[in-house]
């Protein structure tokens, strides 16, 4: 579709998140005037752009779904990104939400006018008024490059794991692979059997589990086609022991040790080369950094054509990575599985609140929100996947989901007290922050032993839930207008 010249809810991205928010919302008001803008041709965000060997969810599939689209179809239980994909594109064909999108529009700035109180977006397309904006542009979706003297002289091939380089074939090739999180464990057993030599650069080993992946059978599949109930009974199942890991994680770190007896286990059993052993075993609690899931990742590092390095990286020559020991590893493609920037993400730059400041500029490099979904100062702006939303243990489209409900909640309210804008109180989010962070002290995210990019350069912790998701879920039910100023809707002002 084309870009209106106005809106009254404007979705920015169709991932999961802008996916959940549409749908619920017109699942709530099927005459709903809502669009979608993305900044890419399709939709499926972080789905449609990782697109690396091996990727896939590290979540049960029949967990990281709609809980308003279940599928029988999927063909394993941790799915595979081009099935994830194809379910995305599904959901939006279905729902006619694709006559709702306009693709290749991106955000490039929307300013709060307290006068008409609307939102004037710019886009890449054009200009666009809304009433109200929710911003669904995903935490994981601008990759990271690390600043390492000396990459802009490297000659030979380099690309990130989110944007990987399809026409680029890495067959005899020496190559690089800078970073071991749960990316570079999906894609390195899938490249190791094709490259000449491969060189893994570790800065911190993680943890380590089985991956405990089996395909779904025809009458598996059969079953849930037949009785959708029994579908929803096994997610139910899988909901309930996934949620006991919050009660170790954050609430009872001690009995932590248990689970990590199965990964040294793990370790033991697939690396046999004594110093790779010892450089793959973390000195924090498991689940500080998030714990990873695979069947190969330590059997392919053990492997003798696969070299490890533990000592970290400080040059990029032209030919070259140089680690911290002073060893050249000559190479002729490095490839950055260095994660990306979910603290600063670009939307925050782009979108300016009632006192002239972007959002950025009121986070300061440290993100917080009202329920990760509201601020003071950005009227009728709602943030899907906001600080203190991410999860270590469960499904990100549980939560996503429970947001969708607020913004529903939020645009009744706003219907039935006539209201043009609400603002979440300075008071509220900062009460509701300072619980949060009380909460998140003592969790094995804040004082597992470890740094990750869970925290801020102030050592604080904007990105995880501290409980249980049930919680979340609860709180984000009813929008609560008492947390809440309303500005009244002017006569004849459509609300
Ligand atoms: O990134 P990461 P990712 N020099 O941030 C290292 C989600 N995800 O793309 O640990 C050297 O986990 C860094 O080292 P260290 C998931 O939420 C989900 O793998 O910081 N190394 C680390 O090893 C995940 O958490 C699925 O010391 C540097 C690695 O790069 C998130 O995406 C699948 C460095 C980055 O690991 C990101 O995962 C895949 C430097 N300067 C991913 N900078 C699902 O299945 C960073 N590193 C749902």
């Amino acid at each position: 579709m084309n870009l209106p010249e106005s809106v009254r809810v404007l979705v920015v991205g169709a991932g999961f998140a802008g996916i959940a928010a549409a749908s619920r919302i017109l699942d709530e008001d099927p005459g709903a005037d809502v669009v979608i803008i993305e900044r890419a041709g399709d939709v499926g965000g972080t789905w449609r752009d990782n697109t690396y060997p091996g990727c896939a969810c590290d979540v049960p599939t029949s967990l990281y779904s709609f809980s308003f689209a279940p599928s029988p179809d999927w063909t394993h239980t941790f799915a595979r990104q081009p099935e994830i994909y194809r379910y995305l594109r599904g959901v939006v064909d279905k729902s006619g939400l694709r006559d709702r999108i306009v693709t290749d529009c991106e955000l490039t700035g929307a300013t709060w006018d307290g006068v008409r109180s609307v939102w004037n977006v710019e886009t890449s397309k054009g200009s666009v008024t809304a009433d109200v904006v929710v911003a669904a542009t995903g935490a994981l979706s601008t990759p990271k490059f690390p600043q390492v003297p000396g990459v802009e002289k490297f000659a030979g091939t380099m690309f990130h794991s989110a944007t990987w380089n399809h026409d680029h074939d890495l067959t005899g090739e020496r190559v690089a692979v800078i970073g071991t999180g749960a990316s570079a464990v999906q894609f390195v057993p899938e490249i190791a059997d094709r490259t000449a030599r491969l060189t893994v650069f570790q800065r911190t080993p993680a943890w380590v589990v089985p991956r405990l992946d089996r395909t779904l059978g025809r009458i598996e599949k059969a079953l849930y086609r037949r009785f959708p109930a029994s579908q929803k009974a096994v997610r139910g199942v899988i909901y309930g022991y996934r949620e006991a890991y919050v009660t170790a994680l954050a609430h009872h770190p001690k009995v932590l040790p248990l689970v990590t007896n199965v990964a040294k286990v793990h370790l033991r059993r697939q690396v046999k080369n004594p110093a790779k052993r010892a450089a793959l075993m973390p000195d924090f609690m498991l689940g500080c950094k998030r714990m990873l899931l695979s069947n190969d990742w330590l059997k392919t590092l053990d492997r003798d054509d696969v070299d490890l390095v533990a000592s970290g990286l400080t040059e990029i020559t032209e030919n070259s990575v140089i680690d911290a020991d002073g060893n050249a590893h000559q190479v002729d493609t490095i490839i950055f599985a260095t994660g990306f920037t979910p603290t600063e993400p670009p939307v925050s730059h782009a979108l300016v609140g009632t006192d002239g400041r972007t959002l950025a500029e009121h986070w300061a490099g440290s993100p917080n929100a009202f329920k990760g979904t509201t601020v003071h100062g950005f009227p009728n702006l709602f943030l899907m996947y906001g600080p203190n939303t991410n999860l270590g243990h469960s499904s990100i489209v549980y939560m996503l989901e429970s947001q969708a409900n607020y913004v529903v909640s939020a645009l009744a309210q706003l219907e039935e007290r006539r209201l043009a804008s609400v603002e979440v109180t300075e008071h509220a989010q900062r009460q509701y922050n300072s619980w949060i962070h009380d909460s998140l002290d003592g969790t094995v995210w804040n004082t597992g032993g470890c740094s990750s990019w869970y925290l801020d350069s102030e050592g604080k912790n904007p990105v995880m839930w501290p409980t249980y998701t049930f919680r979340f879920r609860n709180s984000t039910r009813t929008f609560d207008m008492s947390q809440y100023t309303g500005v009244p809707a002017k006569e004849g002002q459509q609300v």
